[in-house]
């Protein structure tokens, strides 16, 4: 392809009638606004199958998958293990709504990776676990105030709705219609890696601040690093207030390594959650801490939370094999070393193609900020030029590469991605972006 031509779009007829259908009956035609590709365009995708690191949408075309159900499928879709312990679980029932083994099985697994956490609540959404563990919080210190960091998300809970990252900075909505401004207030945002922000609340509302609930690694305004002493500092400033720290690792947890982000960046907070990975791509997600803090949790105390499929043992098959597969030697250190060479590829090609941008990874977590200035909080990711990166979603895809269809989510590789994907996956963008630099921004 010259520098003056687009790629020709994949057809995707039998796509185009699904979704148009689905407008219809599902809100958006989604069940998830970001799978509407609002902010980059073009039109979304209806996925048939999944199988390793490939999705193959309704028309049967193939795509490289770069979100991975936005980051839950950390083996790659379909993985053998983990579809045949859920089809054996599926022959012995789905849910009972009573204790089964396999969650205590699950749970060891999960505090036995991560000993700070002694004590588990098996919930069916990360939402729901960050929620759980913002009320806990507040029932344990009997306080009301929290603190977020604008541009993270935490779901969709009320109280985290304000300046939030992930789909909310997607469509630009910055304070959700719904929450009552009673229960808003109760919500004190301060720019991501602001130490000195963080302080100036706790000295402003003393005693009135129930938890501080920060993402260890930012990934839900695209990929933001904490600076150093940050995580350290809302470690030192929340015990020295008496305030709990919430570490969100619902992206995190068992990304990087076979454990915690708290771990490897060398903090522990006093509840952390959990979510994607564990599940294995069903629906499983957790909070967990101290015994002397879930201890208050209902039954054993009064801070209420319940649910009729949480730690079914359908999810709980899938997120053991899940991480059994993990624990095996070599599989992270695998999918690291992939994602290294594609962030030093990515950013050979922009170099190439003479763009300036910034290249946030961690692990296997990266985003491309097309900005020449680094991106260290919301602020500065929403200076970048989203309408390029839409641009540079769109051509990519259009040559059969899906990454995040939102300047504000991060690319995540899988344990299935391969050496070759990962060549071709350079090779394109740098074609891709020669042909971008040639147009005009947007
Ligand atoms: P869920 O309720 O979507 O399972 O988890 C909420 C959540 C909590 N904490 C963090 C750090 C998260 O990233 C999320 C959810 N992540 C987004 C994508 N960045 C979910 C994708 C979507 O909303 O469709």
């Amino acid at each position: 392809m010259s520098a003056t031509q687009a790629q020709a779009k994949p057809e995707r007829r039998r796509s185009r009638e699904i979704f148009e259908k689905a407008e219809k009956v599902l809100v958006g035609g989604v069940n998830s606004p970001v799978r509407a590709f609002r902010s980059v365009g073009g039109e979304p995708l209806i996925i048939e199958k999944g199988s390793g690191q490939y999705l193959y949408d309704a028309d049967g075309n193939q795509l490289l998958d770069y979100v991975c159900s936005w980051g839950a499928m950390l083996l790659g879709h379909a993985h053998p293990a983990v579809s045949a312990a859920i089809a054996e679980q599926a022959r012995r029932g789905t849910s009972f709504g009573v204790t089964t083994e396999l969650e205590l099985q699950l749970a060891t697994l999960i505090t036995k990776a991560i000993p700070f956490i002694e004590k588990i609540r098996f919930v069916s959404s990360g939402t729901e676990a960050t929620m759980s563990a913002v009320r806990l919080a507040r029932g344990v210190t009997e306080r009301d105030l929290i603190i977020k960091f604008e541009g993270c998300y935490h779901g969709h809970a009320d109280s985290f709705l304000s300046q939030a990252g992930s789909g909310l900075a997607t469509l630009g909505i910055a304070e959700c219609p719904g929450v009552p401004q009673a229960l808003a207030a109760l919500t004190l945002n301060v720019p991501y890696n602001d130490l000195q922000g963080v302080e100036k609340l706790f000295s402003e509302h003393k005693d009135k601040i129930a938890a501080v609930i920060v993402e260890p690694i930012a990934a839900n305004m695209g990929v933001v690093l904490p600076k150093e002493g940050f995580l350290q500092g809302l470690r030192d400033l929340t015990r020295k207030h008496g305030a709990l720290l919430v570490i969100d690792e619902v992206i995190t947890g068992f990304r990087l390594h076979d454990g915690s982000a708290q771990t490897l960046l060398g903090v522990e907070g006093d509840l952390t959650t959990m979510g994607k990975i564990i599940g294995g791509g069903v629906p499983v997600a957790a909070y967990g801490g101290r015994a002397e803090l879930m201890n208050n949790v209902a039954p054993l105390g009064p801070v209420y939370q319940a649910g009729t499929l949480a730690g079914n043992p359908l999810a709980m098959s899938a997120g053991i094999a899940t991480l059994n597969e993990l624990a095996k030697p070599g599989v992270y250190d695998g999918v690291n070393a992939l994602a290294k060479k594609l962030v030093h590829g990515l950013r050979n090609a922009l170099a190439g193609a003479g763009m300036v941008a910034q290249v946030n990874s961690i692990g296997s977590l990266s985003t491309i900020f097309f900005t020449p200035d680094p991106v260290t909080n919301f602020a500065e990711a929403k200076r970048s030029d989203t309408k390029r990166y839409a641009r540079y979603f769109r051509e990519m895809l259009n040559r059969g590469i899906f990454l995040a269809p939102s300047q504000f989510e991060a690319a995540f590789v899988s344990a299935s991605h391969t050496s070759a994907d990962i060549d071709r996956t350079i090779a394109t963008a740098q074609e891709v972006l020669k042909f971008i630099a040639a147009q005009p921004s947007a």
